[in-house]
């Protein structure tokens, strides 16, 4: 049902346990079922994308990965998956999502990008520890991710984990090469708090906080969405990481679009930026 009501809200615990830790795992957010259709439809979009690619190429993880393990590694990924399934883009409008992340960066929710990942059973890479501000700085870090988990996450599946409260440090400088993260030997991934999840389960957490994951020992593979999204009238500080479905609003309203409507909001903020951009 399409209606003006919110229908879903986080518990004042939950909204200040997200402020003073810098994340938030909401269990049951979406059913198993729905869960598992989402799963599916993202082993297939993966499984359509393989055949497109030169023989032999293999989806990779970060360069960084390399730091942390010597095993051959491997990432299944895409980007922008509501591009290629309407079942993506039905999910990062459901209000089961928005409303909830509403309570944590206010009532207009526009997003950013969305990126699926599937760490394939016994070769899954990790991810070295990391804050994703590097990748998209900007003014007021409202900028945030939710992962929803279309199977479980255990411990030995690499689930992500987390820096409790690191979110408090602000923007800390990374290394760039091989994908910006942090020095392997001062954040060991095994040192972080790990989160494991169930299918259906999301965890919202915010671009400062420092995470990572391990890699994926077990014998099925982890299949994760994360949805990145803001508040519109935070701007981007550099003209990085533009994407297609970039500004399209989630939840609420985005201000800005009304009085300048013929231009896509990545421009939008870019030229007040003085950056060149597509007219
Ligand atoms: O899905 C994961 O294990 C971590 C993903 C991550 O850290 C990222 O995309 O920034």
């Amino acid at each position: 049902m399409i209606t003006p009501e919110k229908q879903y809200s986080l518990s004042p615990e939950q909204i200040e346990f997200y402020h003073e830790n810098g994340y938030l795992l909401v269990e049951g957010v979406f059913t198993p079922e729905e869960a598992a259709y989402l799963r599916d439809e993202a082993h297939a979009l993966i499984m359509r994308l393989m055949k497109y690619r030169p023989e032999g190429t293999k989806f990779g993880g970060w360069g960084s990965v390399k730091e942390v393990t010597n095993l051959p590694t491997e990432l299944l990924h895409c980007h922008n998956v509501q591009f290629h399934s309407a079942a993506f883009s039905r999910l990062i409008v459901d209000p089961r999502l928005t409303d909830r992340v509403a309570d944590l960066i206010g009532p207009n929710v526009q997003l950013h990008h969305t990126k699926l990942f599937i760490k394939p059973p016994e070769k899954g890479a990790p991810f070295p520890m990391h804050q994703d501000h590097p990748y998209f700085p900007h003014e007021k870090h409202t900028m945030m991710a939710a992962i929803v988990h279309f199977d479980d996450a255990p411990i030995e599946k690499g689930c992500v984990r987390v820096v409790p409260g690191s979110h408090k440090l602000g923007p800390l400088p990374h290394i760039p090469e091989g994908g910006h993260h942090l020095p392997v030997d001062q954040y060991p991934i095994e040192e972080a708090v790990p989160l494991p999840a169930k299918a259906g389960d999301v965890l919202f957490f915010s671009y400062l906080t420092i995470h990572g994951s391990g890699i994926n020992t077990s014998n099925e593979p982890r299949t994760t969405l994360l949805v990145q999204m803001r508040d519109p009238l935070d701007r981007p500080t550099v003209a990085t990481h533009l994407s297609r479905g970039q500004g399209m609003m989630l939840r609420g309203i985005d201000p800005l679009a009304d009085a300048d409507a013929h231009v896509p909001s990545e421009s939008r903020h870019l030229r007040s930026m003085g950056a060149k951009t597509p007219q």
